[in-house]
């Protein structure tokens, strides 16, 4: 990939009608500042072959990329993605953190949104970038096709507005991934045969790329070409499947300044912690001379869980232009310095770095927390168990299957989309809207787990009415060993006001949370045995996914769904789904 993009040209379209009818009101407004366009894509799924690790297999790609092409967009644009689907899967694609706002038709999980799109034909994602800028990832939202299906959103602030920081000199989108030499659909899908956790992946990726610390890879290495003494803005981002990764540079240090496409506080780190579905621009600013030497950037694991995982090392190169009057002939000669990285289990280096994440909370970029809170809910979040079939033999915990929960359902996808379902009135045989509030059994959540560690299953939700401010404390258990799970909310940014180790103690934390500068993000890693509150305001009506980022989790149960209910004004309320969504 090269190291710096300019917005893409693309086509001037629907603005047009909304500039036409809204100039009379405010004309040098209107096109001074909210000229906002329509972005078209067109993205085609189509097999690639793909060589990694000397292992050359064929893969699901968009447009025979891989990792698939970046979408660019303003603030204020509408994106439209023509999905054409040639493979013999179903796809669908998710729009990672974009809020959505009345189009939640383009949301893109299967099952849940919609149904997925069949092979031959077409389905085109429409949706706009309302309140945020920074970055942000879309994916395939079905089984485990995001192994491969995955991509960078960058979203540009609006013309005339800059970003709180220094305009950097190039921007760079840096995206993690995780490869497998075996067919990640095989992979999962034995998994669940067996009621064994899956076999861990290969390697790990930067922009697609293993690097030069697994065999076979060298020449497979994202390389990062700078100049000295100037200011790069990194846009990270985890596409991985079922890893938190920690990420450095060697004798460097960042600035963070934004997550999930919000502002933050900046402060500077030498280590970045990164969880699936997570994304984070950085400053790196270079030295201001020539230093001498390469530098690796590097990714590996944060490991909380007792099951097996990849825990091999991911690595770029940050390499300064040879000054033009050098000396230097053999650049091989020049030393090649390495970063650093946490211990795998360094959980106080998480809890570290996540307390130093704090909104900007501007005049110009507020953050708006609910302060006072209409509903309140206790979801345990963790792993379980299910019983093997009769006759059959599993390699799950004490010969049990795997399964993981909220609040002890492990949510079974129904054949067609919930939002369909609820949109048309036909939730019967499809969902029950008795999703519990507070954990069913309340044991010791973070002490000796209980005996019994099978989970009930069912396709449950919980309706909200429109703007209900909720409050959901989610907590861990140590069921199959405690571990951070990244949890992530569609259709909605959350406050994480507040977070700790052990059970949530509702008589005494809610004291200490922060109402004033809280992160704002879409996907929040809670703590490894420990619980993290968040809130958020119901103000999109529709069916939002909410689950575990980490797919092998996702794939066992631990999800769930909110209907947001329309509200009283026609603009809160939810329009009828496109002529074209996919039919189950
Ligand atoms: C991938 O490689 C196989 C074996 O060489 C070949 O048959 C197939 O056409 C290739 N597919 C694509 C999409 O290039
Ligand atoms: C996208 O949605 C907007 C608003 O509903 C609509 O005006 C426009 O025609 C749609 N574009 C496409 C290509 O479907
Ligand atoms: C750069 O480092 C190499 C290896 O240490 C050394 O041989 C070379 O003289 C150095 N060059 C400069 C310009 O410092
Ligand atoms: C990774 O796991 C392998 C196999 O379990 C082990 O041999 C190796 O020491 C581990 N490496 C690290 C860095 O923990
Ligand atoms: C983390 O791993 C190291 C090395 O395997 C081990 O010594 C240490 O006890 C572990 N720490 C925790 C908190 O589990
Ligand atoms: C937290 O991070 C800061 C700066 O990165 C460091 O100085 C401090 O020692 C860390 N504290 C703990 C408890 O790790
Ligand atoms: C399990 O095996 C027994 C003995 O072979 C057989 O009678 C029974 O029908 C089998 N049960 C199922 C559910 O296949
Ligand atoms: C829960 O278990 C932990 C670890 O065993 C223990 O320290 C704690 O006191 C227990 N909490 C309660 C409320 O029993
Ligand atoms: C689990 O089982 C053991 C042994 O049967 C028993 O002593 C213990 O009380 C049980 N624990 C719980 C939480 O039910
Ligand atoms: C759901 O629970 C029932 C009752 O325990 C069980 O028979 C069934 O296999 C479960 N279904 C799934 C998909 O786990
Ligand atoms: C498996 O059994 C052991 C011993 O009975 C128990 O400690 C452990 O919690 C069980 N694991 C699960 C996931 O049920
Ligand atoms: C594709 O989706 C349709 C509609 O949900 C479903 O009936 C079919 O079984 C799926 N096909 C595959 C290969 O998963
Ligand atoms: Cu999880």
């Amino acid at each position: 990939m090269g190291a710096s993009y300019l917005p893409s040209p693309v086509s001037m379209a629907a603005a047009f009608l909304f500039l036409f009818s809204a100039l009379s009101l405010f004309p040098d407004l209107v096109l001074a500042k909210h000229a906002s366009i329509t972005r078209h894509y067109k993205f085609d799924i189509k097999l690639q072959n793909v060589t990694r690790l000397c292992h050359t297999k064929s893969i699901v790609s968009v447009n025979g990329q891989f990792p698939g092409p970046r979408i660019i967009a303003r603030e204020g644009d509408r994106v439209v993605v023509k999905v054409v689907n040639h493979v013999q899967n179903n796809i669908s694609l998710h729009w990672h953190g974009v809020r959505q706002l009345q189009s939640g038709w383009a949301d893109g999980p299967a099952y849940v949104t919609q149904c997925p799109i069949p092979t031959g034909q077409t389905y085109v994602y429409n949706f706009t970038i309302t309140g945020q800028r920074g970055t942000l990832l879309w994916h395939a939202h079905i089984s485990w096709l995001r192994s491969t299906l995955y991509g960078p959103i960058v979203i540009l602030p609006k013309r005339n507005v800059s970003y709180p920081f220094a305009k950097p000199y190039k921007e760079v989108p840096i995206i993690f991934g995780e490869w497998w030499n075996a067919d990640p659909e095989a992979v999962i899908s034995q998994a669940l045969q067996t009621g064994a956790g899956p076999n861990v992946s290969d390697a790990y990726t930067i922009n697609g790329l293993p690097g030069p610390l697994y065999n076979c890879s060298s020449k497979d290495t994202f390389k990062l070409k700078v100049k000295p003494g100037k200011t790069y803005l990194l846009r990270l981002i985890n596409a991985a499947l079922n890893d938190e990764l920690f990420f450095s540079i060697a004798n460097h240090s960042l600035t963070v300044v934004e997550a999930d496409a919000i502002y933050v506080k900046p402060f500077k780190t030498a280590t970045l912690i990164i969880t699936p579905g997570q994304t984070t621009n950085v400053l790196l600013r270079t030295k201001s001379h020539f230093p001498n030497a390469t530098f690796l950037m590097a990714a590996r694991p944060y490991v909380t869980g007792l099951g097996t995982f990849d825990n091999s090392t991911t690595a770029g190169i940050l390499e300064y232009e040879l000054p033009s009057n050098s000396s230097i002939l053999n650049k091989k000669k020049i030393p090649l310095f390495k970063p650093v990285l946490p211990q795998l289990n360094d959980t106080s280096f998480v809890a570290n770095f996540t307390t130093k994440l704090r909104s900007l909370a501007s005049a110009q970029f507020p953050a708006n927390i609910p302060q006072t809170i209409d509903k309140k809910f206790l979801f345990t979040v963790g792993l379980g168990s299910n019983p093997c079939p009769e006759n059959q033999t599993c390699q799950g915990p004490n010969g049990t299957k795997f399964s993981a929960s909220m609040n002890n359902v492990s949510f079974i996808l129904p054949s067609t989309a919930l939002l369909q379902a609820y949109f048309f009135g036909q939730s019967n045989g499809v969902y029950t809207i008795d999703f519990p509030n507070n954990p069913p059994i309340p044991f010791n959540y973070t002490g000796t787990p209980p005996n019994n560690t099978i989970v009930s299953n069912g396709t449950k939700v919980v309706v909200l009415p429109f703007n209900t401010s909720v409050e959901v404390v989610l907590q861990d258990t140590s069921i199959g060993g405690v571990e951070s799970h990244p949890l992530h909310l569609h259709g909605f940014n959350f406050f994480a006001v507040g977070q700790g180790f052990g059970n949530y103690d509702p008589n005494k934390d809610p004291a200490n949370f922060n109402l004033v500068d809280p992160i704002e993000r879409n996907t929040i890693g809670v703590p490894s045995g420990g619980w993290v509150a968040i809130r958020f305001l119901a103000d999109n009506p529709g069916v939002w996914f909410m689950h575990c980022h980490f797919d092998v989790h996702t794939s066992w149960g631990l999800k769930m769904a909110w209907i947001v209910l329309d509200g009283p004004l026609p603009n809160q309320k939810l329009p009828p789904p496109p002529s074209d969504l996919p039919k189950c």
